[in-house]
């Protein structure tokens, strides 16, 4: 498969940052045992990807704009293009030692989404996708899941954790789902998730509380790979509202009909 010389950029920077990952993550797993844990450590991995990408991808597009993670918005001289990264998504994991986790990279080209890698060095998985020409996991061409019936389905989320996201809403959006699939899932990186929808290994996917940096590059894998992507409101606007639903275009119709069903009493 040859890839786009965008695409190369953006492939080179997320294996370089996840060879960095892969190394530290064997570290953080000689590391559970301590008492004090390995998590001064993974954020210390964490701004190292994040830094060999901030480096690579300026290098090789001086000027274009960043929204990263650890950095927050840098502005370039080209506000036609930005890059949006996530080093490290799926840190809980990451410190767990649980090889669930990929570096995320996309660029928005005046406002679009045009380009995404997601990659998981620990299973040395790469997703990438480019507008119009397909979504790929390492060469291979994806396509989302074919099922049309909810309850045949699997479908992955995001449970909001300790301190973050409306506990109340997410109970009554997993009672509402449960009741009519044949499987649900909690893999703990949003990027990822959404590449799993794109390779048709999920049926669909939601999560609300998100950042753009989880989701930018997943966004654009399931609508390459044949894939629907909205918030909860059947709206475009996941970057902002951090809210996704995601399946074939049967399965994202009836799973967000499903989420948003008010709970009956
Ligand atoms: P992270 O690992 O980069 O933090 C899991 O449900 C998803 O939620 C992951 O993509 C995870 O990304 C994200 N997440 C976890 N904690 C978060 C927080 N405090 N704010 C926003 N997103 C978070
Ligand atoms: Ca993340």
């Amino acid at each position: 498969m040859a890839r786009s010389a965008l695409l190369n950029v953006m492939v080179q920077a997320a294996m370089k940052a996840g060879r960095s990952l892969s190394r530290d993550f064997g570290e953080v797993q000689n590391l559970q045992v301590s008492m004090k844990g390995p998590g001064d450590y993974v954020s210390q991995a964490d701004r190292k990807a994040e830094d060999i990408i901030f480096a690579e991808l300026s290098r090789a597009r001086p000027g274009y704009g960043f929204l990263m993670e650890e950095r927050g918005a840098v502005s370039g001289d080209d506000d036609q293009h930005r890059w949006i990264v996530d080093p490290l998504d799926g840190t809980t994991n990451f410190l767990h030692g649980i090889p669930l986790f990929s570096v995320s990279v996309a660029l928005e080209r005046q406002g679009q989404i045009v380009a995404g890698v997601v990659y998981n060095p620990a299973m040395d998985e790469l997703y990438t996708a480019e507008r119009g020409g397909g979504a790929f996991v390492n060469d291979r061409r994806l396509r989302v899941a074919a099922r049309t019936k909810l309850t045949d389905t699997v479908i992955g989320c995001g449970v909001p954790h300790l301190g973050r996201g409306h506990h109340g809403n997410f109970l009554i959006e997993l009672r509402n789902v449960m009741g009519e699939v044949s499987g649900i899932r909690r893999m703990g990186s949003a990027a990822l998730d959404l590449a799993y929808v794109a390779a048709g290994r999920m049926d669909g996917f939601w999560e609300t509380g998100l950042s753009a940096w989880d989701i930018a590059a997943g966004i654009l894998l399931i609508r390459e790979a044949g894939g629907f992507v909205s918030d909860v409101g059947g709206g475009q606007t996941m970057l902002e509202s951090g809210a996704v639903v995601a399946g074939n275009e049967a399965i994202h119709r009836a799973l967000l009909k499903t989420v948003t069903k008010p709970l009956k009493a």
